[in-house]
């Protein structure tokens, strides 16, 4: 995609567009939840559906001339039931977290409780968090993963269910690095008639490849976003059984939001058709090969991981224990220096700040896209090990830099 156009009308938002483009082809994106669509879905979100109101759904609009609007999210709606096999889909939430605001508009009342992992042990705002609106609306009690393990601990989830008596319990995380079993937190649901809300939004990828069991058919509920692991156009998306279906479409719309983004829903609808062929599943397993690889490359760098290591995407570096002198910001800068991008992360029982935490997080789904294997990936595991080692060592810091400048040429982005 050219922006001569957008150059020609406003050189200073086409020089920031171009310089972002470079940016992501010379650094190493390894934020988890980031990836990199393809050219296509890139091309179907600047498309003429921008232009375009549809507030309704297929066959139903409030304004005219929907026509095409209704096929791209038709084919959407299809496509997504392919991937993850639920009876109902909406793919017009604009986001993750609109996606959530949709579940609970649909089933709870203000001032109803929700229990949900604690946002430093790898939960997320909309969750629950007192600086969100669920945790303004709705009384908000909070699980925490085992200290020791750094896993889930579902017969305490399911004490504290008992307890609290809940009226939804949330699963998904943004920060969690293990499987979920989602069958467990079903259980401890079921045990006090709570609804089960799963947001797979970083797995939405792993799930449809088959490398995360999937909640779909399990949890009341699934959300997620669509431009993390499954690589489409950005957004959000609600799944559920048919009984619940007008109850979340009116929350949708007219609930939470107004017009459909139906340019993203066109991204949308493309990015799944691209995961709906065979090579999204090499993608899908590689991602979490590298992941594998990363997590054990940083181990044998003296790096603690959360848990231990990785079953999914991403790892969660608590660096407290190797560099107890060194928050999780100040790795995180240094490591932007050369063009590493990830992000400073809090650690389950965090002693710093959320500004400045302790950890950092590392996600593969970005540097997958690109063509890394297993090998690839170990070299940057050891660039980010040498980076966090010596911060503050120019030598290290340009010779890191190099060997990313050379990844970034051997593993090219958007040629
Ligand atoms: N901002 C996303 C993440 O990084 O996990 C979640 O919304």
């Amino acid at each position: 995609m050219s922006y001569d156009r957008v150059r020609e009308a406003d050189p200073a938002v086409a020089d920031a567009l171009t310089a972002e483009r470079e940016r992501q082809k010379r650094t190493l994106a390894m934020i988890a939840s980031e990836n990199h669509a393809s050219k296509a879905v890139l091309e179907a979100q600047s498309s003429e559906l921008t232009n375009k109101y549809a507030e309704g759904y297929p066959g139903e609009r409030y304004y005219a001339g929907c026509e095409y609007a209704d096929v791209v999210e038709e084919l959407a709606i299809e496509r997504a039931t392919e991937l993850w096999g639920a009876e109902h889909v909406n793919v017009q939430p604009h986001s993750g977290t609109q996606a959530n605001m949709g579940v609970y508009l649909a089933m709870l009342e203000p001032g109803d409780k929700i229990l949900s992992l604690d946002l430093t042990h790898g939960g997320h705002l909309s969750h629950g968090h007192p600086a969100n609106f669920a945790g303004q609306l709705f009384d908000v009690e909070q699980y925490e993963v085992d200290p020791e393990t750094g896993y889930l601990d579902y017969e305490g989830l399911r004490e504290q269910a008992e307890q609290f008596e809940p009226d939804v319990i949330v699963s998904g995380f943004s920060a969690y690095p293990r499987e979920v079993d989602f069958e467990r937190v079903q259980a401890a649901a079921d045990a006090v008639g709570a609804y089960h809300l799963a947001d797979i939004a970083h797995i939405t990828g792993l799930v449809a490849a088959g490398e995360h069991e999937s909640p779909v058919g399990v949890a009341d509920f699934v959300t997620g976003s669509t431009h993390k692991t499954i690589r489409a156009g950005r957004g959000g998306i609600i799944m559920c059984d048919e009984e619940y279906a007008d109850a979340i479409d009116s929350a949708v719309f007219p609930g939470g939001q107004g017009g459909p983004l139906m340019h993203n829903i066109a991204g949308k609808a493309v990015g799944f058709g691209e995961a709906l062929e065979p090579e999204f599943s090499t993608y899908a397993a590689q991602v979490v090969a590298n992941a594998e690889a990363l997590g054990e490359r940083l181990t044998e760098h003296g790096l603690s991981l959360v848990s231990g290591g990785t079953d999914t995407h991403l790892v969660l570096v608590d660096l407290r224990d190797s560099h107890p002198d060194t928050p999780g910001g100040e790795a995180e800068e240094a490591l932007e220096s050369v063009g590493v991008i990830l992000n400073k992360n809090t650690v389950p029982g965090e002693t710093r700040s959320p500004f400045n935490p302790s950890g950092i997080r590392a996600g593969t789904p970005a540097l997958t896209t690109r063509g890394f294997d297993e090998a690839a990936t170990r070299r940057v595991a050891d660039i980010i090990a040498r980076v966090i080692d010596a911060p503050d060592n120019d030598d290290v810091l340009d010779a890191a830099s190099a060997e990313v400048d050379e990844l970034c040429e051997e593993f090219p982005l958007y040629e």
